[in-house]
């Protein structure tokens, strides 16, 4: 049997963590033939649910299970993992200031980061997850210098699936066939579902669709509310669907990616398309299957676009400004 990957799931007792851990225990996350390690970090008052989510696990038998490792401690949760889900965050709730939002989150993802740094595979990727999940991935790289920008990714993908079945739904067609539709900025309600550049069924959407009106509006608003729409119809917020999404980003990420598509993912800004260096931001991405990826280039950007993304940009430099006035930054 080929040696085992260690992958850790931060926040593993959460309810994304509930949805996550058996899929990746079954090998839907790095195939059939990869057996895995799962390493499950959480605070010391959630322990003894992961005590139970471990037994489920244990319950299953699955076959590509090599390990679990259960711990509230940093350094055993990140020793030698190659992929780190960061799940675990404390999102923004009624009242919050983003500055309390944005410490809080720092007192998380700062020692993480450097955890990773200390104790993680020389191979190591990270997905962030827990929002707000931009700055979050922002703070911990800054705090592990040592791991190369382009292994930290923050998760856009919810908002593309997302935005795949409205355009679907509105064609009348099967998800499969909408392509190049990428989510541009942050994961937040300023993030901006980007039509213009996307087909369906090889066709451009905004032909396919023929209304403007509904695609620059009721489209985008859908999109960037999804999460609210579901907290207010289930009562809780997504979770199958963000841990599918987790999933489906480490799949796209490690497969090589379609001529005529892209993967939502959000990266260490280079500047492409002028987005200022050094943010995590949502772009067109396209993986070579063997661990690199690059921004795809050629995607048009007009009037309309530019100001959607410059809203985007704009939050999540006022996010950088922030965690740099509260000394978060690394
Ligand atoms: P839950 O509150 O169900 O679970 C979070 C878990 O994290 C809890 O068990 C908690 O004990 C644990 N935790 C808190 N601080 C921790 C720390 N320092 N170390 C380790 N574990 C810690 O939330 P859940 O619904 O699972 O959501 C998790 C995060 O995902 C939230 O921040 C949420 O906002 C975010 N989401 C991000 C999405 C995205 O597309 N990027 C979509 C779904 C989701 O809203």
């Amino acid at each position: 049997m080929t040696t085992p990957v260690h992958v850790t799931v931060t926040g593993a007792a959460g309810q994304i963590g509930y949805q996550l851990l058996f899929r990746i225990a079954s090998g839907q996350l790095l195939g059939p033939d990869t057996p895995v390690v799962l390493r499950l970090l959480e605070i010391e008052p959630a322990m003894k649910a992961l005590e139970g989510v471990v037994m489920e696990l244990d319950d299953c038998a699955f076959p590509l299970l090599a390990g679990i490792e259960a711990t509230s401690d940093l350094d055993v949760a990140f020793n030698g993992t190659s992929w780190a889900l960061l799940v675990g965050s404390v999102p923004r709730k009624a009242g919050m200031e983003r500055s309390d939002l944005l410490g809080v989150n720092g007192g998380i993802f700062k020692p993480q980061g450097e955890a990773i740094a200390g104790h993680a595979a020389s191979d190591v990727r990270i997905l962030v997850v827990g929002n707000p999940c931009n700055t979050n991935c922002l703070i911990a790289r800054s705090h592990a210098p040592e791991v190369p920008a382009d292994r930290w990714f923050s998760m856009t993908r919810l908002d593309q699936n997302r935005a795949e079945t409205q355009i679907a739904k509105r064609v009348g067609t099967g998800v499969a066939g909408v392509k190049n539709l990428v989510i541009w900025g942050n994961h937040s309600s300023t993030q901006f579902p980007d039509f213009a550049n996307a087909t369906v069924d090889g066709v451009p959407v905004v032909d396919a669709v023929n209304d403007r009106a509904w695609l620059e509006g009721e489209f985008i608003t859908t999109v960037q509310k999804r999460g609210a729409a579901i907290i207010e119809a289930r009562g809780a917020s997504s979770a199958a669907s963000a841990a599918n999404a987790a999933i489906d980003t480490v799949v796209s990420l490690t497969t090589p990616t379609p001529a005529d598509d892209c993967v939502s993912v959000s990266v260490t800004s280079r500047g492409e398309y002028g987005i200022p260096e050094g943010l995590t931001f949502g772009f067109p991405v396209v993986a070579d299957g063997v661990g690199g990826w690059s921004v795809k280039e050629g995607f048009e950007i007009d009037e309309f676009s530019r100001a959607k993304i410059q809203l985007t940009v704009d939050e999540l430099v006022g996010e950088r400004d922030e965690v740099v006035k509260l000394g978060l930054l690394g």
